[in-house]
């Protein structure tokens, strides 16, 4: 599980959803959540609702982010929360057991928080400032090694924010093996390759 793609409304309609999420999911990624900031629960449960069944056909988890109840709701795989989203045992309590649940962190001390807390995965960064997260500092590449040592060699750590293809080389060979990539996937001119070739780097140069 090295190359998480996020489906963000921020990026992509509605009316395209289940178009893109072919694309990642054809290209390769292997884990994938619904990301929509500013949407309504309707709107992103309908959405979701298209989303889910593509990614279980191909055996790809499918998770929600910020959404507990509409996790739970729609038998998604996992919910994606961050750092003032409440506990890991609230969230679980409301998703259940045998759901994914990952933290957004934002800092070495925050992935080892993340980590003893029970979280099944955590997001790493944004490494590099983004418009797809705005406003948040970007972290640099410097605490990766540490991070993947204390906390991605127990459970999924996935390096984010800002990774492009041109960045790439440089983010894993600060140690990171496994990362998340939104914009420059959902803008790319073809969805599917590019996820194709972010993916066949990583199969490539991680271990
Ligand atoms: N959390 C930290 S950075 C980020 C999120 C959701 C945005 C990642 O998007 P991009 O476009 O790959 O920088
Ligand atoms: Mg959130």
């Amino acid at each position: 599980m090295q190359l998480y793609a996020i489906l963000d409304l921020g990026y992509v309609t509605p009316e395209r959803a289940g178009d893109v999420t072919s694309a990642l999911l054809r290209g390769g990624a292997d884990i994938l959540q619904v990301r929509a900031k500013g949407y309504g629960k309707d709107q992103i449960a309908e959405v979701a609702r298209r989303v889910i069944p593509l990614c279980r056909a191909v055996g790809v988890p499918c998770i929600l982010n910020d959404h507990p109840d509409l996790a739970a709701a729609l038998d998604a795989d996992g919910v994606h929360i961050g750092q003032d989203d409440g506990t890991l045992a609230e969230a679980r309590a409301i998703v259940g057991p045998g759901k994914l649940i990952g933290r957004s962190t934002h800092s070495l001390a925050q992935a080892r928080a993340a980590h003893e807390e029970g979280f099944d995965y955590i997001g790493f960064g944004p490494l590099f400032p983004t418009p797809t997260k705005a406003g948040r500092p970007a972290i640099g590449l410097d605490d990766i090694r540490e991070m993947e040592q204390d906390v991605g060699s127990h459970i999924p750590a996935f390096c984010i924010g800002g990774i492009k293809p041109e960045s790439l080389d440089a983010v894993l060979a600060a140690g990171a093996r496994r990362v998340v990539i939104v914009s420059a996937l959902l803008t790319a001119p073809n969805i599917e390759s590019a996820t194709r070739a972010v993916k066949s780097r990583l199969l490539r140069d991680t271990t």
